[in-house]
């Protein structure tokens, strides 16, 4: 332990000033220290019961808070010592580890049918990059899964022989993967991070004796693993009853289509705006960007059609395979007609409806209430519109406002919309299932759904103050932000959620302070705090040139603890840096 110290201090040779702890953790601490130079393990439990807002803790909890704090910042062997000084207090709240500012197990109700969640959806899940020329793999797919995925999509293909199936992104030059490949390697990860079942979406263009070869692949890939019902069902089973399962979800079979092949290729030209252009914040109103939805012109029935767009709705068109078909737990299918007759429930019948994102935007303007109708009992998917060729997103929350449980991105893609994304889904321990809140599932007593376009009261104000920030010096090398002095700090904090509640704030910036301290608290009253996220960005402002990204974060409003919280930071991907976090508050009010 000695070198490794020695090591420590030698590396901070260039000056980077200790980190005091913010006036409000000094106050706290003499009040409930009662103004002794150090606080017990009982004055400490009445801070977290009565600051920190954790009714449930017990002495015992606070015991343990102390006993890892001076372990880890003394060395001190348990109970040698039994109290905390102020540095102590301030290390333990400033811990990312200890003091973290959302619950880390799975809180919510798993018995409800899978509908009645949120699930974290991949689209094109085996692309490594472009939607267009980029390698198909197992890899990303390994990756997602990983990080909780629990959708999986996967565009099967004949391949060159006919003899064999090829995982690949139709009409475009990705070069393939093997399907058996693919679907080892989603057995051996699929329940790495989460218990809950795993959903293989197909995109299937296969001839009906291919669809059997499938058939028989996944039986002996998964075994016992897959799930699929004797008879259709009538309502879906719950996360907890599908655990360490694998279901399938597509359209049944029906005869290979060569005529659509053509399709979507005329508009391979147009290129999307990037969404992970540091300086232009696409999700801020106030900021300037261009709406390339808006520039495709008129919405037509065209873009209504789900991307296995064809006109055979049923098994009646072709036999296909019976296994097949009998593997098939979710049905997907698009039947005929404009978003109204789509959009209808029918009684003893449970389906997945895939729109694009163009679609789902329309329906928010004309069928809203229809699609949250549809969605208390069926599944809905939304897709990134085709044109989206660098595997950039879109806006999530339109989806989820609407209710749609398969909100699908290009996880392998970058951006804020991703960002939004990884946090919502840190939401209910990550598991990758987040309960739909209450006011998308339930029916007034004349029939009424939630209105996502009903102007609604502010329910609660969340309010949150920017201490302070640390650890990029351990992150990053002295010259990273700026060649000839130390970096210049801002922190972004703000909502992304329905419009009513969406805004983004800053602090001033610090300049030259490798650990800034801003002080500065926000306001943001929120209608709709179920579907909230807290977005939080730090930017190293350059006068002459863009600003540096410093880090980031996104938290489920929901899921957040009030009181003081340190909050790690995440790269532009969503890995979370070793150092880089910050101190914050949160109250509700
Ligand atoms: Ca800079
Ligand atoms: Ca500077
Ligand atoms: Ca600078």
């Amino acid at each position: 332990m000695g070198t490794y110290r020695y090591c420590l201090c030698f590396t901070r040779k260039f000056k980077v000033k200790q980190a005091e702890p913010p006036e409000d953790v000094r106050q706290a601490f003499k009040k409930y220290a009662d103004g002794a130079a150090t606080m017990s393990a009982e004055q400490l439990w009445r801070f977290l019961v009565e600051f920190q807002g954790e009714g449930g803790a017990s002495v015992a909890d606070a015991q343990r808070v102390v006993d890892q704090v001076l372990h880890k910042h003394h060395h001190i062997a348990k109970f040698a010592r039994h109290a905390l000084s102020l540095e102590d207090f301030h290390h333990f709240l400033f811990s990312t580890d200890l003091n973290p500012p959302i619950r880390s197990e799975v809180h919510q109700d798993m018995k409800a049918p899978l509908s009645h969640y949120f699930i974290y959806t991949g689209h094109n899940s085996y692309l490594t990059g472009n939607q267009l020329s980029s390698d198909c793999s197992d890899v990303p797919i390994i990756k997602a899964l990983k990080r909780g995925v629990r959708v999986v999509e996967l565009d099967i293909w004949p391949n060159s022989a006919k003899d064999d199936v090829h995982v690949l992104h139709g009409r475009t030059l990705t070069t393939p993967v093997e399907l058996i490949k693919c679907l080892k390697s989603i057995r051996e990860n699929a329940f790495a991070t989460s218990p809950y079942p795993v959903i293989i979406t197909l995109e299937d263009h296969l001839t009906p004796d291919l669809q059997s070869k499938v058939a028989q692949m996944f039986i002996q890939t998964f075994g016992n693993m897959l799930y699929y019902p004797e008879a259709e069902l009538k309502e879906f089973l719950s996360p907890e009853e599908l655990k360490y399962r694998i279901i399938i979800s597509t359209k049944p079979p029906k005869e290979y289509l060569e005529a659509k092949s053509t399709k979507e290729s005329s508009h391979l030209e147009k290129k999307d705006s990037e969404d992970d252009v540091w300086a232009n914040d696409p999700l801020d109103a106030s900021h300037s960007q261009r709406d390339d939805d808006k520039t495709e012109g008129e919405i037509n029935e065209h873009s209504l059609e789900a991307e296995e767009s064809d006109d055979c709705e049923t098994e009646s068109c072709q036999p296909g395979g019976p296994t097949y078909k009998g593997l098939i737990a979710i049905h997907a299918g698009k039947p005929k007609g404009g978003l109204k007759e789509v959009l209808k429930v029918e009684v003893d019948k449970l389906r997945r409806l895939s729109l694009s994102e163009q679609a789902i935007e329309k329906a928010t303007e004309s069928h809203s209430t229809d699609v949250v109708r549809f969605t208390q009992k069926n599944f809905l998917r939304v897709y990134p519109k085709g044109t989206r060729f660098n595997s950039s997103n879109y806006k999530p929350l339109v989806g989820w406002m609407l209710g749609a449980q398969m909100v699908a991105f290009n996880m392998q893609g970058y951006g804020r919309f991703l960002w939004l994304m990884h946090g919502m889904f840190r939401a209910n321990g990550g598991c990758g299932y987040v309960k739909k809140p209450d006011f998308l599932m339930s029916v007034g007593p004349n029939n009424q759904v939630f209105d996502p376009k009903a102007k609604l009261d502010v329910k609660k104000t969340l309010k949150v103050k920017v201490y302070m920030g640390d650890g990029w010096h351990l992150d990053f090398k002295q010259t990273h932000f700026d060649l000839y002095s130390p970096p210049d700090f801002y922190v972004r904090v703000g909502i992304a959620g329905v419009p009513a509640d969406t805004l983004m704030k800053k602090t001033r910036k610090i300049e030259d302070d490798w650990t800034p301290v801003w002080n500065q608290e926000f306001s943001f009253p929120l209608t709709v705090p179920e579907l909230a996220l807290l977005r939080v960005e730090v930017h190293e402002y350059d006068m002459s040139e863009k600003d540096d990204f410093a880090g980031q974060t996104c938290l489920p409003v929901s899921e957040l603890k009030s009181g003081v919280r340190a909050i790690p930071l995440h790269d532009r991907k969503g890995e979370k840096f070793n150092s880089a976090k910050l101190l914050m508050r949160f109250d509700f009010v």
